[in-house]
């Protein structure tokens, strides 16, 4: 176990052990590819102490020929491959949910996602070195390094892709982050990257991918991780019934000013970030009283990263008082949020997806 020598500044720090953390969103909003510094940590368990020396990815399952590499092999017999990506956990923005009725696990405020250039080589090089069984209905199963503590029950982290999307060139398996190689929390020295999919799909610390037949009997697959509707409850969800989170709906929030902010009359800048999985981001409405008018922030961003979010910006004439201001973002299919959290709360708190809301006071 390494130390958690990794706190940074400005962090929200929800678990020490295992270590879950997020930036503030004004340090989150500075840069469009976030530094390691202001990416969040959502970890499960203790970072496995993994030297990339010593390192094997195993391939096997439904292949031709199982398969196992060093690192140093991976990248000399596969092409590089960059991808732009946001990662984004399914519970960000779950304090959004939790304040309008309780749900379980940590209260994430919208700081649970990070924009990086992912590099590595492709997934799909990989599994056709290996002969792999190109059926749709198959699933490529990975397996971590890292040990899960959960419900009396201790087991390696482990989840499943369908095999379309673990053939898509843009799924990557990745050893650098923002050209550096990847941060011991971020997974060194190998972690998948799954472009707009919820970030329990991107498993870090890599040890095995298995093709197989249906997706991964790991707790994290099979139990957590699932969208329930909202008359359901830990007592009476079932599981096995409910669909695996993959793709994440359009999100966006306001990273300043910060919610509770005492703001000076006259204009304000209000800034945040806009992102949907794989669609590009069209519109951002702005209001500054609570959803009535709206005015359209301008964006900036990369058109050539659909999986990357997009910043956007807006300045308001704020009148003294008390000022609900709200985002809403609209995507290329001309999909919007849903306005109230009652609309997406699950008593998980996955998919806070309403408009995101922060009152401030001019004075
Ligand atoms: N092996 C392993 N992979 C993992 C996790 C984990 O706990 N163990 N957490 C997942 C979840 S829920 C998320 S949101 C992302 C977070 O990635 P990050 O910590 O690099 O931001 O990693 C995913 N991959
Ligand atoms: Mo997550």
């Amino acid at each position: 176990m390494l130390d958690k020598s990794h706190r940074k500044p400005g962090q929200i720090v929800h678990s020490e052990a295992p270590f879950n953390a997020e930036p503030r969103l004004d340090r989150l909003r500075r840069s469009f590819l976030t530094p390691e510094e202001n990416f969040y940590v959502r970890s499960h368990g203790d970072i496995p102490d993994l030297e990339a020396d010593g390192y094997r990815l195993t391939v096997g399952g439904m292949v031709a020929t199982e398969l196992s590499f060093t690192l140093a092999e991976l990248m000399e017999r596969f092409p590089n491959r960059s991808v732009i990506a946001t990662m984004q956990c399914a519970g960000n923005r779950r304090a959004d949910l939790h304040r309008h009725r309780p749900v379980s696990g940590d209260p994430w405020e919208p700081g649970a996602i990070g924009n990086a250039r992912w590099t590595g080589i492709a997934l799909c090089d990989v599994l056709r070195a290996a002969g792999v069984d190109e059926r749709q209905e198959l699933h490529v199963a990975f397996e971590s390094h890292d040990v899960v503590e959960q419900d009396g029950e201790r087991f390696r982290f482990g989840v499943s892709i369908a095999m379309e999307k673990a053939l898509d060139p843009d799924t990557l398996l990745a050893t650098h982050m923002n050209d550096a190689p990847l941060p011991a929390e971020h997974g060194r020295p190998l972690r998948l990257v799954v472009p707009g999919f919820a970030g329990v799909r991107s498993p870090k610390w890599l040890a095995s991918i298995t093709i197989q037949d249906a997706p991964s009997s790991n707790p994290m697959q099979a139990e957590d991780y699932k969208l329930f509707p909202s008359h359901l409850s830990k007592e009476t969800a079932d599981p096995s019934d409910a669909p695996a989170i993959e793709a994440l709906p359009i999100n966006a929030a306001i990273c300043e000013p910060a919610a509770g902010a005492k703001l000076p009359a006259g204009e304000t800048t209000v800034r945040g970030y806009a992102v949907a999985c794989d669609r590009l981001i069209r519109r951002v409405d702005v209001s500054a009283d609570g959803g009535e008018s709206w005015t359209q922030a301008e964006l900036s961003g990369d058109p050539d990263a659909p999986f990357a979010w997009m910043f956007w910006t807006t300045r308001l004439d704020l009148a003294p008082g008390a000022h609900e201001l709200v985002v809403r973002a609209w995507d290329a299919a001309g999909q919007t949020q849903p306005s109230r959290p009652e609309h997406v709360w699950n008593f998980k708190g996955y998919l806070g997806s309403c408009w995101h809301r922060v009152t401030v006071t001019v004075t």
